[in-house]
């Protein structure tokens, strides 16, 4: 015998997309209850991504979420790519005219909001199991799951698919009404977070003839490095050793010079896929975030467009209930796709202008190498990559 429930929107997820979504809902008088299938302290165990765009920060601000971000976060206003033994810096400001990102953790987005939805005593049932869309081509959505040995059902107007790529969202649209778009690249990232300060303050991008290397950072004590490594590869084979060798090797003398090692706190192996489902609304159901779209992490646009996702369908949502306008609503899937596309683009090319593809050869890297040349040298190729770092307007 199932319990029931009811709310105007369901969630399904509650990772930064279905978090930010409850809180720019509850700003705009919307309820929502979240439905995830973890615990929050594995939603927050999860490393993932550093750098925000301004749209994401106004979006965490507009939510009453952004006061940590304000106090802690780092602002940047530039990044380096290493070739050629040599560091480059872009002038992300200089080139955008005065825009900047933020380095600040996923995890921490993911606590903040956590928090508010915990003091504003909003609904968030963790470790929901067996959940499964139902309705939503109809008038009449639900999401069921069960809780602590029990079933419930809770009753919507809306279901908001935030439940990453392996979710049950984009799984529960019949097959036939999604066409997705992928690519999966023959490497991987291996991760490493440590307790050491960063070998630079401005984040290093490396194309190096051993493979890619990011250094990136969460605070002025804590360091996030990655190295490319092979797609069949085990975090457990890296000793920390072994690992800071790789990453030394990776990057021009001045920096591997500089850089402090330290044992890791984590360390863990990602696949890189750029994937697209179109399109992102099946009557009743959105699908937002990694639910319906991945990208390589090389942009860092991930988070960013789940984020730019939420904020749309927060607004169309608000003017449904309040303006009885349904325009945002039947505009969110195209409004969506367009960013996601630029977004999709970008992240292809940064990641095939920066890793060691093994099929490409000598002519490949020669190519790679003209383009790095040409893309710190000329103003007008320098400014493509500035803009779309620091985010297309929303
Ligand atoms: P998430 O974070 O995967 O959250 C989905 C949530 O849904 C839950 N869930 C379910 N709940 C109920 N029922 C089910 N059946 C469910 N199935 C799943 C999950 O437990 C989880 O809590 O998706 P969301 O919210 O869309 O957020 C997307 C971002 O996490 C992701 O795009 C970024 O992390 C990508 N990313 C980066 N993005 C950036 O914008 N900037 C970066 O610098 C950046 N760096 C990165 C990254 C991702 C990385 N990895 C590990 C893939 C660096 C890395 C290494
Ligand atoms: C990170 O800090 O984890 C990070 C930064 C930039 C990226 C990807 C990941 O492009």
């Amino acid at each position: 015998m199932n319990s029931f429930g009811k709310t105007q929107v369901a969630i399904v997820g509650a990772g930064p997309a279905g978090l930010l979504l409850g809180a720019l809902l509850a700003k705009a008088g919307v309820e929502s209850v979240i439905v995830e299938q973890h615990d929050s302290g594995y939603v927050l165990g999860r490393i993932r991504a550093g750098v925000l765009e301004q749209v994401t920060v106004d979006l965490l601000d507009a939510a009453g979420a952004g006061a940590r971000m304000r106090a802690e976060g780092l602002p940047h206003q530039g990044i380096e790519l290493c070739f050629g033994g040599a560091r480059h810096r872009i002038d992300l400001h200089g080139l955008t005219g005065g825009t900047q990102v933020m380095v600040y953790g996923q995890t921490e987005v993911t606590r903040d909001l956590m928090q508010l939805r915990a003091a504003a005593g909003l609904p968030t049932v963790y470790e929901a199991r067996q959940v499964s869309l139902h309705g939503f081509d109809g008038a009449r959505p639900s999401v069921r799951y069960t809780h602590g040995g029990a079933a419930y059902e809770l009753h919507c107007d809306f279901i908001a698919g935030c439940d990453g790529y392996h979710g049950v969202s984009r799984q529960s649209v019949p097959a036939g009404a999604l066409k997705t778009f992928e690519r999966v690249y023959p490497f991987g990232w291996l991760g490493v977070l440590s307790e050491t300060p960063p070998v630079s303050h401005e984040l290093i991008y490396s194309n190096h003839e051993r493979g890619f290397a990011l250094c990136s950072m969460r605070s002025a004590s804590r360091s996030r490095y990655y190295v490319q490594c092979s797609s069949d590869d085990k975090a457990e084979r890296w000793s920390d050793d072994a690992f800071w060798d790789e990453l030394r090797r990776r990057l021009d003398p001045a920096a591997a010079e500089a850089l402090v090692t330290g044992p890791s706190i984590e360390k863990s192996i990602a696949p890189l896929r750029s994937f697209v489902a179109e399109p992102m609304r099946f009557g009743r159901l959105f699908l937002a975030g990694d639910a319906a779209h991945i990208v390589p992490p090389t942009g860092a646009k991930g988070l960013n467009l789940a984020a730019g996702d939420v904020g749309l369908l927060a607004r169309a949502l608000e003017e449904h209930y309040r303006d009885k306008s349904d325009a945002g609503i039947d505009g969110y899937s195209e409004r969506c796709l367009r960013r996601v596309w630029r977004a999709e683009r970008f992240s292809w090319w940064f990641t095939s202008l920066m890793h060691k593809f093994p099929e490409t050869g000598a002519f490949g890297q020669k190519m790679q190498a003209a383009e790095l040349d040409y893309l710190v040298h000329s103003q007008a190729a320098s400014t493509a990559l500035a803009e779309n770092y620091v985010g297309l307007p929303l």
